[in-house]
C-alpha cells in the first residue's frame, strides 16, 4: 500500500529541521513492503503544496502528524484530505495524539478514522497491513485508537525496548541538505542533521509530558548503530554537524564517554550539540572529552532562578548544582551553554520571575531563551490546574508559540509581557553577549533579527 505521511504546514513559525518521527515511521513502513510519499510542510505557509503532493500520491492511507500547537493545521489537513479522497482512511499520530486521553482523540478529530498513540514504527505498518486485508486484528495494533460499530476503542501504546529494531530514519526522504536555514545554536558553518541515541525519560518534571510521548524507560541505541548512521550522513549527505535530540543525552555518562571516544578513535571530524541535557552527572573529565570529540553546544533546561519554583516544578535539581556545572563548562572548555527558562509558571510571583532573570544574567551562558508557560496535557501541571479549577478547556485552536497563553493567578498578562521583554532586553543588550553571538552566528543575522522581532511583538 502507498502511505502518504505529512507534517501539515504549520500556522506558526518553526525552526527548520527534518522530522525524525516521520523518517522513522517511513522506514518502518518500507520494511513491511509498503511504499511511502512524504510531504514535509515545515517551510510552507499555505496548503497548496500539501494539496498537490497528496493529489499526486494517490495513497491507500493518509498519515498526519499532530503537535499541540498545530491542531488547527491538522484539522485543515484532514479537511483537504477528505475533499480529495473521501474514502481513503486517515490516521493521526505524533505528540498531541499521544498526550491527550485516548477517549478524546476521535471526539477531537471526528474527520479521522484512526490514530496511533506512542511510537508508530511497529503499529503503523500493522495498520497498513490490516487495511491491505492481511490477517491483523485491530486489538493487535499497539496504541491504536479506532471506532468499532460507532464505539470508540483504544489499545495501550507500546514503547518498544530494542529501538535498534527501528533502523534509522529514511534519510533519502528527509534529506538534511534541504534544511540550511537553521536556528543559530547549531554550527552556522555547517549543514547539520538531528539524531537520537536514546528514547525515554525517567524524570517527572511537572510541566513535561515526555514520559507519555517517549516513555519512562530510557532505551538506548547500540553505539555501533549510532556511529553507522553518522558515517552514512557524512558519506552520502556531507553532514559534519549533528544535534542529539535525546530527552536526556547526559543520562548515561558511560555511554556518552564511549560515544566520544568512538568519535576520536574513528577520527570523525564532526561538530555536535546536545539538547535536553541534565548536568547532575557531568564532571570535568567528561566535559573536556566532549569538547575534544566536537561538542559545541549543550542546551540545558534551567527553567527557574527560584529554588522554590524548581521544587514545585519537580525538576529534581538545585540552583547550586546548575551554577557549579555551568561555571565548570565555561571555565574549562569552549563549549557554549544555551539556557532555557520558563516564566509565568503556575503559582509564580513577580519576584520569582525576577529571580529567574537575575539568575540567567549571572550564569556564563551563551544564549538564553525565555518561554512563557504553555500548558500541555499529559503532565502533572495540567492535572493540578484542572483540580484547582484554574483550567477549564485549553483552546487548542488558538494556542500560539508567539503569544502568552497563560498567566499565573494574580498576575496580569501585561505584567507578564513586561517581565518577558525585560528578560530578553537585559540578557541580550549586554555588549559582551551581543558580540559573542555575532562572532559565532554572524551569518545567521537576518534569521536572528527576524526571530528577535517576532518575540518583541508579544
Ligand atoms: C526537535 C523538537 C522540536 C523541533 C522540530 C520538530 C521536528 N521537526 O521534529 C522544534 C525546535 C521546531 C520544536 C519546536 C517546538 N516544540 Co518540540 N520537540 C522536539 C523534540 C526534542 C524531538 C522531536 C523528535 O525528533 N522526537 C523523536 C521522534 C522519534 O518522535 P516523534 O516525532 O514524536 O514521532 C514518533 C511518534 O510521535 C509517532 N508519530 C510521529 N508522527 C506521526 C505521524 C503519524 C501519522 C503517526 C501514526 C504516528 C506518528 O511515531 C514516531 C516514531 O516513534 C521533542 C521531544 C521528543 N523527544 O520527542 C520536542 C517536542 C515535540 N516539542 C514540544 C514543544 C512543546 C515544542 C514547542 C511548543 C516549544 C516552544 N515553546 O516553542 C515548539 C512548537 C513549535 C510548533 N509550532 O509546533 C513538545 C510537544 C508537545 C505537544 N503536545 O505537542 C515535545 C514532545 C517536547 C515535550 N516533551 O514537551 N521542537
Ligand atoms: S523536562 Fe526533560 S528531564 Fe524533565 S521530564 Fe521532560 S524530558 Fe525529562
Amino acid at each position: 500500500m502507498n502511505v502518504f505521511l505529512s507534517v501539515p504546514p504549520p500556522s506558526q513559525m518553526q525552526t527548520m529541521m527534518p522530522d525524525l518521527g516521520i523518517g522513522y515511521i517511513a522506514t518502518g513502513l518500507r520494511k513491511s513492503d509498503h511504499t511511502v510519499d512524504v510531504y514535509q510542510g515545515e517551510k510552507d505557509t499555505g496548503f497548496d503544496r500539501f494539496r498537490e503532493s497528496l493529489r499526486a500520491a494517490n495513497p491507500g492511507l493518509i498519515g498526519l502528524k499532530v503537535y499541540s500547537m498545530e491542531v488547527h493545521a491538522a484539522q485543515q489537513a484532514i479537511k483537504i484530505s477528505r475533499e480529495l479522497y473521501p474514502d481513503t482512511p486517515i490516521v493521526l499520530g505524533g505528540p498531541h495524539i499521544s498526550v491527550i486521553p485516548a477517549e478524546d482523540v476521535m471526539i477531537s478529530f471526528p474527520g479521522a478514522d484512526y490514530a496511533i498513540q506512542g511510537e508508530a514504527e511497529i503499529s503503523l505498518p500493522l495498520l497498513a497491513d490490516l487495511l491491505d486485508g492481511k490477517r491483523v486484528a485491530h486489538e493487535d495494533i499497539p496504541g491504536l485508537v479506532y471506532r468499532e460499530n460507532g464505539v470508540n476503542k483504544h489499545n495501550s501504546p507500546l514503547y518498544h525496548m530494542n529501538i535498534d529494531d527501528f533502523g534509522i530514519p529514511a534519510w533519502d526522504i528527509l534529506d538534511p541538505r534541504n534544511y540550511t536555514d537553521r536556528w543559530f545554536f547549531w554550527n552556522p558553518a555547517q549543514v547539520g542533521a538531528p539524531m537520537l541515541t536514546s528514547r525515554g525519560c525517567p524524570y517527572r518534571c511537572a510541566f513535561c509530558a515526555q514520559n507519555v510521548v517517549g516513555g519512562k524507560r530510557v532505551r538506548r541505541r547500540k553505539l555501533e548503530s549510532v556511529l553507522e548512521e553518522i558515517e552514512l550522513l557524512m558519506r552520502d549527505y556531507g553532514i559534519m554537524d549533528f544535534e542529539f535530540l535525546d530527552d536526556n543525552f547526559l543520562m548515561d555518562i558511560q555511554y556518552v564517554t564511549d560515544l566520544c571516544n568512538a568519535f576520536l578513535d574513528r577520527g570523525l571530524k564532526i561538530t555536535w550539540s546536545c539538547g535536553g541535557a541534565r548536568l547532575e552527572k557531568m564532571d570535568i573529565n567528561l566535559v573536556k572529552l566532549m569538547e575534544k570529540a566536537g561538542c559545541q553546544i549543550i542546551s540545558v533546561g534551567i527553567e527557574s532562578g527560584s529554588q522554590a519554583m524548581l521544587n514545585y516544578m519537580q525538576k529534581d535539581t538545585t540552583l547550586e548544582m546548575l551554577r557549579e556545572k555551568i561555571g565548570m563548562i565555561s571555565k574549562y572548555t569552549s563549549i557554549r551553554v544555551m539556557g532555557m527558562f520558563i516564566i509565568g509558571y503556575p503559582t509564580e510571583t513577580v519576584e520569582d520571575i525576577r529571580k529567574t532573570i537575575r539568575f540567567s544574567l549571572k550564569l556564563p551562558i551563551f544564549v538564553a531563551t525565555y518561554f512563557t508557560y504553555i500548558l500541555f496535557p499529559g503532565c502533572l501541571e495540567y492535572e493540578r490546574l484542572k483540580a484547582s479549577g484554574e483550567l477549564a478547556d485549553i483552546p487548542w485552536e488558538t494556542l500560539n508559540v508567539d503569544a502568552h497563553n497563560y498567566a499565573p493567578r494574580g498576575m496580569s498578562f501585561s505584567t507578564l509581557n513586561k517581565l518577558y521583554k525585560e528578560a530578553y532586553f537585559r540578557f541580550y543588550s549586554r555588549p559582551k553577549v551581543l558580540w559573542r553571538i555575532l562572532r559565532y552566528s554572524g551569518r545567521r543575522l537576518p534569521l536572528i533579527i527576524k526571530n528577535g522581532l517576532r518575540k518583541w511583538k508579544f
